[in-house]
């Protein structure tokens, strides 16, 4: 395994909950995945592909499963390059959970709730990380990532909202996030966003001229296990996929308890359950991405 991260930025990641690192895709590359996305959203069959923004229904918000759909996304996310770097993070063995492409167009691109990934997707431990590979540079005029450095060291904390999860922080002040603790990742393109899962992180709007597209595969060590088999592991698990090292023969757990993501009706994206818009007439969202019925509650547990 080459040492793609320095120690101080493993050390970063450890202490604050992620760290930016520029210089593991060469623009080329970077080039070509905007050009695939540019042929994933013509499809004809665009509904079945992405999730719209609801602001403007012929842009796309979301890419779903782009490493399934374009072998250019799954390449990159079995990059050596990339493995190595998350090697250091996580572990020998390591499988890829579940890869999205959030596309962020000008002017309309949605908000992104403070939240921590790990509320979506409990695990027996907390060896996974996000990587959010930009596709265009980010700045805070496009909306970057935002995160709370060290936030990751205090637990899953409280996304739900009158019993029900909400995929979000319900008080952002309550949890200690004050505004100028805040950092901003920004980066160019090609740069990656390693991201703890209990780290807190969010987005803005997109309100400036351009576009921000970042392709999120996300892994776990091979002994970490999904504890609530709801809807978003019926979704992923199937194609969670062991990319480097070897298969586990048991399970690590982390003592702890986690809150189950269980939200009040079906959906599809982490937008759809942040905004509400799930909770409705009570019917399956336009994109039909779940094959699974509610419980007989009405109550059923989320994607991301
Ligand atoms: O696209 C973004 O800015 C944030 C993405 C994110 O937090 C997520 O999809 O979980």
């Amino acid at each position: 395994m080459a040492k793609i991260l320095t120690q101080s930025q493993v050390d970063f990641y450890r202490e604050n909950g992620f760290c930016v690192v520029d210089g593991i895709f060469d623009t080329e590359l970077i080039d070509r995945a905007r050009a695939v996305v540019d042929g994933l959203l013509s499809s004809a069959d665009l509904a079945s592909v992405a999730e719209a923004e609801p602001e403007d229904g012929t842009k796309a918000r979301r890419i779903w499963a782009p490493t399934s759909r374009d072998e250019l996304f799954a390449a990159i996310a079995e990059d050596p390059r990339l493995l190595d770097a998350v090697e250091q993070l996580i572990g020998p063995d390591i499988v890829l959970q579940y890869s999205k492409l959030n596309v962020k167009p000008p002017r309309v691109g949605s908000v992104v709730e403070w939240h921590q990934d790990f509320a979506f997707y409990p695990h027996t431990n907390t060896d996974l990380v996000a990587t959010l590979i930009y596709l265009d540079e980010a700045t805070r005029e496009n909306a970057c990532l935002r995160v709370l450095p060290c936030s990751h060291r205090n637990g899953l904390l409280d996304h739900e909202s009158e019993g029900h999860f909400v995929g979000k922080v319900s008080s952002p002040a309550d949890v200690g996030l004050d505004e100028s603790a805040v950092v901003d990742c920004e980066g160019s393109a090609g740069s990656v966003v390693f991201i703890h899962p209990l780290l807190l992180h969010s987005s803005e709007k997109n309100l400036s001229e351009l576009y921000r597209r970042v392709f999120i595969p996300s892994y776990r060590a091979a002994d970490a296990l999904p504890i609530y088999y709801g809807p978003h592991a019926a979704h992923n698990e199937p194609t969670a996929k062991l990319v480097r090292g070897r298969a586990s023969r048991s399970v690590r757990s982390e003592a702890g308890q986690w809150r189950l993501p269980i939200a009040a009706a079906e959906f599809n994206s982490l937008y759809q359950v942040q905004e509400g818009s799930h909770v409705g007439d009570g019917t399956k969202s336009s994109t039909g991405y779940f094959s699974h019925e509610a419980d007989p509650k009405g109550a059923v547990a989320a994607s991301m």
